[in-house]
């Protein structure tokens, strides 16, 4: 089974993502996994749209530690995991920091990773290289299991060459970008198309 996992900023929208894709491949309920940061795991069935209610927040860290989902992607079972939002700045409290780590070290176990990028936040100018959306397309936008993925471009003018912008603004081959809006599932098809071309 592909582990297929989303690693990103706080709030650039990886749990409404995980969760309007189990809609888009026709789930109305979900069996979630969740694992903290200390190992203690339990799993819950929900409505999906109580679960976007639940889990889904402005405030940043309404994920602390490992959530997942089984489905059918099509052609196969998946396993999309959902992590803790990342950030480059020490911070407090301890508890964020080992959901960090616990994401951090999580990495190695995918099949696929797919790196989500707020679209709102997309610079015109180049990122400083300490940004950790710089860092982790630097050290995993070369692989073949590497995908980013510019979400909320429902909020963006159509304008805008978000595409273009974000391979600019991260080094990365446009071919290795989607264009994706958690929101009202823009994209969606690219993100299953993308998984189900992928060998392992
Ligand atoms: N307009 C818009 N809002 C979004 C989109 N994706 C996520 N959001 C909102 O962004 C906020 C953070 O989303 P969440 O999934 O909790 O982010 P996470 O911290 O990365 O898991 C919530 O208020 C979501 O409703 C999107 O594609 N479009
Ligand atoms: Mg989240």
């Amino acid at each position: 089974m592909k582990t297929c996992v989303l690693i990103g900023k706080p709030n650039v929208g990886k749990t409404l993502l995980l969760l309007n894709l189990a809609k888009f491949l026709g789930n109305k309920t979900i069996k979630l996994h969740f694992m903290d940061a200390d190992g203690n795991s339990m799993a819950k069935v929900y409505d999906i749209e109580v679960a976007k209610r639940y889990l889904c927040g402005r405030q940043p860290y309404s994920t602390m530690g490992l959530q997942w989902i089984r489905m059918n992607a099509g052609c196969q079972y998946i396993e999309l995991v959902d992590t803790t939002g990342l950030i480059g700045d020490a911070v407090e409290p301890t508890t964020l920091r080992k959901a960090m780590a616990q994401t951090i070290s999580f990495i190695k176990n995918a099949s696929l990773l797919l790196h989500i990028i707020d679209a709102t936040s997309l610079p015109s100018q180049p990122l400083p290289v300490d940004d950790i959306d710089v860092v982790l397309s630097h050290i995993f936008g070369g692989n073949d299991n590497y995908v980013m993925l510019i979400n909320k471009i429902d909020l963006v003018d159509r304008a805008d060459d978000i595409l273009g912008k974000g391979a600019k603004a991260f080094n990365v081959n446009s071919d290795k970008i989607i264009c994706v809006s958690a929101l009202n599932k823009a994209g969606f098809k690219g993100i299953i198309d993308y998984i189900n071309a992928q060998k392992g």
